[in-house]
């Protein structure tokens, strides 16, 4: 068994999850910056928005942003075809709506973007991952204001300019079907609603801001496709999504109409937007049946239509069932809601594990738009410990990777055309639904601990001589 040649094997991280360096190289706040906890957890007072003694964990993160020349050395020592990252829009614009990028910003990029193609890791830039200038958070409440896409847009031109030549594939949103659930509004779209109290937790969820939001990001997403086309035709811009994988509880009609429109709203509602450069039918009628009124301009019709996106990529972690039973629990822990599935095992986070999902969705998405697929995120948040002679055994690590693999091959032998993977968090980060360390994904281990401690370095676990071996025999030796 072997993938196919030139399959691009690698890892994915984003800024706000290992830089740091919050507040250096000119940089400004954006919205994970003012979580005391996972993005979906915002700081509690609107002023003053920092509290001192506070802990934040995007500050220091894994201080990648001074360490990134070691990372980007291991990641090539395990043989990397292709690295995922973000560039935090706050390097590059602090505030967001300046008219000229900050230079230091664009000079940390193009030295990281130097180091991978150095080793000859190819670069995937998402555009933007869970991350907002908090300026323009209070300014205007992030995507649900149109005037977002000029922004957007300028940030775009800067990278897009900037890093011709270097840097072939772009993500324009990290999963943007976040934002069809409540998660999604702060942690991807900027979003604050009216809060009832001081907490911002306390916000009443308004669904037709997060669905506005997402047209402007359609909207931005679309005009960044024909930019990016117009400013080097050799790039190649993708859409990126949550896969969440989902089956009926049961063989009962209701519960199987249920399971369609739950992965209608959550699967594929953004990327046939995205894919097909339209509107899909079934939203309209989400649209009327919960009262939600998605202004358009005359002309987005056309704009969505002319950039489409040249390729689809999603994460993927876990599946879930629905049910149409009211009374039938919500998964613990499952950000994505429905209901556990009795076939499975879950991580310590209630995450369903389930590689055979990840075949089945692969094929759906083939059958469905035809696109180059890459997963550019994968992989299981467990509880590492160093052992007494110093190494980091995480074989539940590896069994878990091996037998997604193991699948995505079977996908590649169904005609499934899949050109890369790049396992989430390839070097132990911050969790951004928890905020936590102790939550790690990484083939390195990094000594950063919850309370504060540790002093950064790096470490290599047992998965990092597992997956080089993987890389090395693309593939073939799992
Ligand atoms: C995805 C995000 C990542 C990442 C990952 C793991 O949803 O794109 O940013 O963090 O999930 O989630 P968590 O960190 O909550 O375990």
């Amino acid at each position: 068994m072997s993938f196919p040649k030139g399959f691009y094997w690698g890892g994915a991280t984003a800024a706000n999850q290992l830089e740091g360096g919050w507040q250096e190289g000119g940089k400004g706040v954006s919205c994970p910056d003012i979580c005391t906890g996972g993005t979906a957890t915002v700081s509690k007072r609107i002023t003053p928005v920092l509290e001192e003694g506070t802990f934040y964990p995007s500050h220091d993160a894994i201080d990648h942003y001074h360490r990134y020349k070691e990372d980007i050395a291991l990641f090539a020592q395990m043989g990397f075809k292709m690295y995922r990252f973000s560039i935090a829009w706050t390097r590059i614009f602090p505030n967001g709506d300046e008219e000229q990028p900050n230079e230091e910003g664009l000079k940390f990029y193009e030295s990281l973007i130097d180091e991978c193609l150095k080793y000859g890791i190819e670069p995937m830039v998402t555009i933007s991952h869970y991350e907002v200038p908090f300026h323009l958070t209070k300014k205007w409440n992030g995507w649900a204001d149109r005037r977002m896409i000029d922004c957007y847009l300028n940030f775009c031109k800067a990278i897009f300019t900037r890093y011709k030549g270097k840097v072939k594939y772009w993500l324009t949103f990290n999963e943007i079907n976040s934002a069809t659930t409540p998660m999604g509004g702060f942690l991807s779209q900027g979003i604050l609603n009216e809060i009832k109290t001081m907490d911002f937790m306390d916000q009443v969820d308004n669904p037709n801001n997060r669905f506005q939001g997402l047209h402007h990001q359609f909207v931005a997403s679309a005009l960044a496709v024909k930019m990016a086309h117009d400013i080097d035709p050799n790039y190649q811009v993708g859409c990126m999504q949550i896969m969440a994988t989902s089956y009926a509880l049961t063989c009962n009609p209701e519960d199987e109409i249920v399971n369609q429109q739950k992965g209608h709203l959550m699967n594929w509602f953004c990327s046939d937007v995205q894919c097909r450069g339209k509107y899909p039918n079934y939203i309209k009628r989400y649209f009327k049946d919960n009262n939600i009124t998605v202004h358009m301009e005359p002309g987005d019709d056309d704009i969505l239509a002319a950039g489409p996106v040249d390729f689809y990529t999603c994460s993927y972690y876990m599946s879930n069932c629905q049910t149409a039973d009211k009374f039938k629990e919500s998964g613990k822990g499952n950000i994505l809601g429905g209901v556990p599935n009795p076939y499975l095992k879950a991580s310590d986070w209630g995450w369903q594990i389930d590689p055979i999902g990840l075949r089945y969705s692969l094929n759906e998405i083939w059958d469905r738009y035809q696109k180059p697929i890459f997963v550019v995120e994968n992989g299981l948040g467990a509880y590492d410990k160093i052992d007494e002679d110093g190494k980091v055994c995480d074989d539940y690590r590896i069994d878990y990777l091996r037998s997604h693999i193991q699948q995505m091959h079977e996908a590649v032998l169904d005609g499934v055309d899949l050109r890369g993977y790049t396992p989430w968090g390839c070097i132990d980060l911050v969790s951004a639904s928890t905020g936590e360390m102790a939550k790690r994904y990484g083939f390195i281990f990094v000594e950063r601990y919850d309370d504060g401690t540790g002093d950064f370095s790096r470490r290599k676990k047992e998965s990092f001589y597992w997956y080089k071996k993987v890389i090395e025999t693309n593939g073939e030796d799992l």
